[in-house]
């Protein structure tokens, strides 16, 4: 990897499964990457602290459902405060026909269940 890559990790909304994006979040840091873990918050938070931390990557968390409504919401957010550079992916229990979707409303990639941290790290080192 040419420069240290930042992240930030965040669950959207009130999703209270934590351990896939921990998982992820340490995999991400021990890869050499600078990792920021926000634990649970809304897109309007999730953007305002990407763009203060001058984040890379936006890595976005959900298993409870609610990625159709509040994913795209970071993108929009994003786009609106001029930071669309930014490369969003989302992780968890998202149904295979929502991945399109998604992907339309600007998210990045998408990682669900069983997915290989090696995988993560090489989709976002590819990114740079
Ligand atoms: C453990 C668990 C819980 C625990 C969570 C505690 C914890 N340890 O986090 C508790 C008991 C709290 C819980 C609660 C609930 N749960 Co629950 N839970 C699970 C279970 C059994 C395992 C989740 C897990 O830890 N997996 C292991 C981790 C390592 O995997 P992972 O999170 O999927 O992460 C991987 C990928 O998804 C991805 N990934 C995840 N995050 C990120 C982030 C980024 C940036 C990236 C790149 C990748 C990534 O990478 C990881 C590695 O491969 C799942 C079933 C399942 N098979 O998923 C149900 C499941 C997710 N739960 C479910 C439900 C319904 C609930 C409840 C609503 C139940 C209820 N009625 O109260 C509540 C949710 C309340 C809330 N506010 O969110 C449903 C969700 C259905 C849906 N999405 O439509 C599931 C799928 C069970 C089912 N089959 O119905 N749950």
């Amino acid at each position: 990897m040419k420069k240290r890559i930042r992240v930030i990790i965040a669950r959207l909304g009130m999703d209270a499964h934590w351990r896939g994006s921990i998982m992820v979040a340490r995999a991400l840091r021990d890869s050499g990457m600078e990792v920021i873990y926000l634990g649970n918050q809304l897109p309007e938070n999730i953007v305002e602290t990407a763009i203060q931390e001058d984040a890379d990557v936006v890595g976005l968390s959900t298993l409870s459902g609610n990625h159709m409504m509040l994913a795209p919401e970071v993108v929009k957010r994003l786009k609106e405060k001029g930071a669309e550079e930014k490369v969003v992916i989302i992780g968890g229990t998202i149904p295979p026909d929502d991945i399109p979707k998604l992907k339309s409303e600007g998210i990045d990639e998408v990682f669900g269940p069983g997915t290989p941290f090696g995988n993560i790290i090489k989709y976002i080192a590819a990114s740079f």
